[in-house]
């Protein structure tokens, strides 16, 4: 499900199986996703589950139960594809959690900028109970965001957690009220497209490069990518309107 607008949402709709991801799911998003990218009025995108019980409980067991090797290979080939293509949104992308984020739930969160959770939200990547891994990139991403000493005691027990526990651990940034979850990420969301659309892809990418390279590149990255936005409308619009005291008026460019 899918609104499109300066802020998007996409809804994981599937609540009689808690959102659980399944090769339709993932294709439908991934579709979204190209969608979200051609499209420039979109700034920022919202990720929530339909239902008041799920954001996603995770890859679907029953239809990778039965998978062969190959199959079980493309599955999680998709998977990425789907994680890497949130992460590399040039937009900044919420993850709204409103009940279980489990197994690829979670690393689907993981793979957007910012999380807010509902006071419900049970976190957890328990695919050790299953015989398996996190395969949708946890392993990688949970420990950049939690730390790696809590990160390997989550993965190795596959114990849930909950929302006061991801917000002291630095995983989600806010823990509202159920009812008012939507209301919140909304507000969090416009917050962030009332900044220039431009400057916020940069400072993503930059984010993003604290993730993905050794430090000393990050800092070129950083440097490249401030020295970029001197001569963008935006930075020129910025720094007049501060000295002639009134707001921005962004171009977005
Ligand atoms: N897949 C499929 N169906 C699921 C599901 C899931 N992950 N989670 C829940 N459901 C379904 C249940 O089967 C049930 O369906 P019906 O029986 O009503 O038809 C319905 O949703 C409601 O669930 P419950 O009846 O179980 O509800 P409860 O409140 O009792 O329990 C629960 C809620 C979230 C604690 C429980 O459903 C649960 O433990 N779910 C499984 C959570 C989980 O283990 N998630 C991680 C999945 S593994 C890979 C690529 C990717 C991955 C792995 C490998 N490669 C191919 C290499 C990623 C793996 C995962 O994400």
């Amino acid at each position: 499900m899918f609104e499109s607008g300066t802020i998007a949402t996409l809804t994981i709709n599937r609540p009689k199986a808690l959102n659980a991801l399944n090769r339709a799911v993932l294709e439908e998003i991934a579709r979204v996703l190209r969608d979200v990218r051609h499209d420039s009025a979109v700034r920022v995108l919202i990720v929530t589950g339909a239902g008041d019980r799920a954001f996603v409980a995770g890859a679907d067991i029953a239809a990778m139960a039965g998978m062969s090797t190959v199959e079980g290979l493309e599955f999680t080939r998709l998977g990425h594809r789907v994680m890497n293509t949130f992460e590399d949104l040039p937009i900044p992308v919420i993850a709204a959690v409103n009940g279980f984020a489990l197994g690829g739930g979670l690393e689907l969160a993981l793979a957007c900028d910012l999380i807010v959770a509902s006071e419900k939200a049970r976190f957890g990547q328990p695919e050790i109970n299953l015989g398996i891994i996190p395969g949708f990139g946890g392993t990688q991403r949970l420990p950049h965001r939690i730390g790696h000493g809590r990160a390997r005691e989550l993965i190795m027990t596959g114990e849930m957690f909950d929302a006061p526990s991801a917000l002291a651990w630095g995983l989600v940034s806010r823990v509202v009220a159920p009812d008012q979850l939507i209301a919140e990420t909304r507000k969090l969301a416009e917050k962030i497209a009332s900044k220039s659309g431009f400057t916020l892809r940069q400072a993503k990418a930059t984010l993003r490069a604290a993730a993905t390279m050794e430090e000393d590149a990050g800092l070129r990255f950083e440097q490249n990518a401030f020295g970029a936005l001197f001569g963008s409308a935006d930075q020129a619009e910025g720094m007049k309107a501060f000295v002639e005291k009134r707001a921005p008026q962004w171009r977005h460019r």
